[in-house]
């Protein structure tokens, strides 16, 4: 039997605030997490969810320095864009937090401080890479080579993004100074580490012995790292960002991300209740943490050492985690923006939060990766939502306005069939539980959908439509039996669907029902007057989605455009060498194609001095009718050379663009012929 708990601590892992967040977050922590608390709550548990923002760490200044803004202005602004997507797609907090809020301040600073004053840290100065144009060490993501694991050329100094690896600097290929670009060179530096190995035995036990039950994905990184061995880690790092070691002589000196980021649960939790303590002091509380793959280590090794070592708090029951999710057959990508932002969904598709949440739970990546198509979006909606829940709702009410004005009949005498239905109701009202307990949403949530499955065959197979002609008593029957599923259905769903439960709620014209009653056939009594029915959900039509794929499309030709790399600089010219040159705006007075020849066409340029003739190999990208008339950039002081018998006497300058394509250089605005360039 497991252990009966007073109450729950859900915790999700804290966005940083370098970004929004997109479906591939939504996917793996924060629709689990909801669901999760939605369900315990409506069970009557004591329940709390917390979250909030990761303001600190290297991906917030690396941003900051891009767009030529301070670190605040960049976790300013995308802490309020999260936390609107949130709320928006009714993902529920009791608090979403920040990490630079005073109370986190206070709360990771004294956190510190305490096992500094314990002696729970080492002390240790070691040779880091140092970038002496920008003076500064290099941490983390200010560093990147190639990823010693797979290759990647592109990797940090804590993380290779390619394959999933967790590294250090020193383990990096040719490393590079994000910051310069220049060879970094290695410097001493002093920084507090917490020595991992001393909690080695402890996390064994606790995780290798006492948490078999956790995800094969998680319990198994566990195992390997734990396996592996492990090392004194650094809780600090030479930065001007995030929150100052709290020790004399540590100036210049903050925080490591990764300590303080954990420790905003707790800072949370503070900020939410005087009443805290009980939430992370007492045995009795399940503590939970919805997390991505990338953050196991850190939640099931070092936090939990964290907290072993300052000794006042519980360790996690769970830590949950998903794999990733990808977008239409690729990796999702902040740098590359192939994402699905929750902020811009809100946008595109207003009244469609429920489409997403259902889309994204039933397709979770709970055990492997998975995809994200637009296409499986729209056949879910009009397949499942439209057809199965929608469908459902929509005939208990319709039929229960026309044939009774929407007054709920009296339950007759029920048949063996009705008594069968209901039974199954109640078996999936189990396992429904079961699942959700057990993290095991995507089950969970066919489960909940098959309370409309159930009502829709029942409907399909009692043929109320048909009996109405003969037997009027026994159309009552089923269609109380009808509304109750209904109603039960409002609640099976809250978790997943939350604004579609809100909606058949106030369709039925009743208010919420607790957990308990799922399964009861007697939530709305014989003459209660139901309220009007309107369509649950809309189907979906291809020039929507089209829309979508269109955008991504465009995402992608920009990518490709911006891969292409330009040509390396030509060797140095003097001044003096520029001066020969002599480019003029000329018009193109005439064109036309040079007889047994596919690229050339013979142009007549005014180049202000003179009329002359150009041959230019160009007839593949223009046809001579659009080139008359424009202004182009000519050097007219080029050595003639014959092409094709004729005397080509000057050059007009072209670019070429990612895809080859050739483009004329032209004045913004029409100049007189004749103009020099230079
Ligand atoms: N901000 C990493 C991430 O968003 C990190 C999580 C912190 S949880 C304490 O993947
Ligand atoms: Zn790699």
């Amino acid at each position: 039997m497991s252990k009966e708990f007073k109450r729950y601590l859900v915790t999700s892992a804290l966005p940083y605030a370098n970004g929004p967040v997109h479906i591939g977050h939504l996917a793996g922590v924060y629709i689990p997490s909801d669901i999760y608390t939605r369900y315990q709550r409506l069970r009557g548990r004591d329940v709390i969810h917390v979250c909030g923002s990761d303001e600190h760490g290297v991906p917030i200044t690396i941003k900051a320095k891009k767009e030529g803004i301070t670190p605040q202005q960049v976790v300013d602004r995308y802490h309020e864009i999260i936390k609107n997507a949130f709320a928006g797609l009714g993902i529920e907090f009791d608090i979403y937090s920040r990490t630079s809020s005073d109370m986190h301040t206070v709360t990771a600073s004294d956190f510190f401080r305490k096992l500094y004053d314990e002696d729970k840290f080492v002390e240790q100065t070691s040779e880091q890479y140092y970038d002496e144009e920008a003076k500064m060490f290099l941490a983390d993501r200010y560093i990147t080579g190639t990823c010693p694991k797979c290759g990647n050329e592109r990797a940090y100094g804590d993380q290779c993004e390619s394959c999933g690896s967790t590294l250090s600097p020193d383990e990096l290929i040719d490393p590079h100074s994000t910051l310069s670009g220049s060879v970094p060179v290695k410097k001493a530096t002093t920084h507090w580490y917490l020595p991992l190995n001393d909690y080695e035995q402890m996390l064994r036990e606790w995780i290798l012995e006492g948490h078999k039950e956790w995800k094969t994905n998680v319990y198994g990184q566990c195992k390997s790292w734990l396996d592996g061995g492990l090392q004194p880690r650094a809780v600090s790092r030479d930065l001007d960002w995030g929150i100052p070691v709290p020790v004399e002589g540590a100036d210049g000196k903050v925080l490591y991300v990764w300590f303080d980021a954990p420790i905003g649960y707790i800072s949370a939790t503070k900020e939410l209740t005087p009443d805290w303590e009980k939430y992370w002091k007492s045995e009795d509380t399940k503590l939970v943490h919805f997390i991505g793959k990338d953050n196991i280590v850190f939640h099931c090794i070092v936090f939990p050492s964290m907290l072993k070592a300052h000794g006042d708090y519980i360790l996690p029951e769970n830590v949950p985690s998903n794999e990733f999710l990808n977008l239409e057959g690729d990796k999702i990508s902040t740098s590359r923006n192939w994402a699905v932002w929750a902020h811009e969904y809100l946008e595109d598709m207003p009244g469609k939060e429920d489409v997403l949440r259902y889309v994204l739970c039933a397709n979770a990546p709970e055990t492997k990766d998975n995809d994200f198509t637009w296409k499986d979006y729209q056949a879910r909606n009009n397949n499942e939502l439209v057809a199965v829940l929608g469908n459902f709702v929509n005939r208990a009410l319709v039929l229960t306005q026309k044939y009774y004005g929407g007054v709920v009949p009296a339950c007759g005498e029920l048949t063996d069939y009705d008594k069968q239905t209901i039974e199954e109701l109640s078996t999936i009202k189990s396992s429904l539980e079961h699942n959700i307990e057990n993290y095991r949403f995507r089950e969970a949530l066919k489960d909940a959908m098959n309370f409309s499955r159930i009502g829709n065959k029942y409907l399909a197979d009692s043929e109320p439509w048909k009996v109405v002609k003969t037997d009027t008593e026994r159309v009552k029957t089923i269609l109380y039996i009808a509304l109750q599923i209904t109603a039960n259905i409002a609640t099976a769903i809250e978790p997943f669907m939350p604004f579609s439960a809100a909606k058949i709620l106030k369709m039925l014209a009743v208010e919420k029902f607790g957990w308990d009653s799922l399964g009861s056939m007697e939530l709305i009594a014989a003459g209660h007057t139901i309220g009007t029915p309107s369509l649950l959900f809309e189907k979906i039509e291809d020039e929507v989605i089209q829309r979508q794929i269109d955008k991504l499309e465009a995402t992608k030709a920009a990518n490709a455009a911006a891969e292409v790399k330009a040509e390396p600089q030509k060797e140095e010219c003097t001044f003096d060498d520029f001066q020969k040159i002599d480019i003029r705006v000329s018009t193109i007075l005439a064109a036309e194609k040079v007889a047994k020849t596919k690229k050339l066409l013979k142009l007549t340029v005014d180049t202000g001095i003179d009329q002359r003739t150009i041959v230019s190999g160009i007839a593949e990208h223009f046809t001579p009718e659009e080139l008359v008339g424009q202004q182009v950039l000519v050097l007219v002081n080029l050595q003639p050379r014959e092409l094709k018998g004729i005397l080509s006497q000057g050059m007009i300058l072209m670019a070429e663009d990612a895809t080859g394509a050739l483009r004329l250089v032209q004045p913004s605005e029409a100049v007189k012929a004749g103009s020099m360039v230079g």
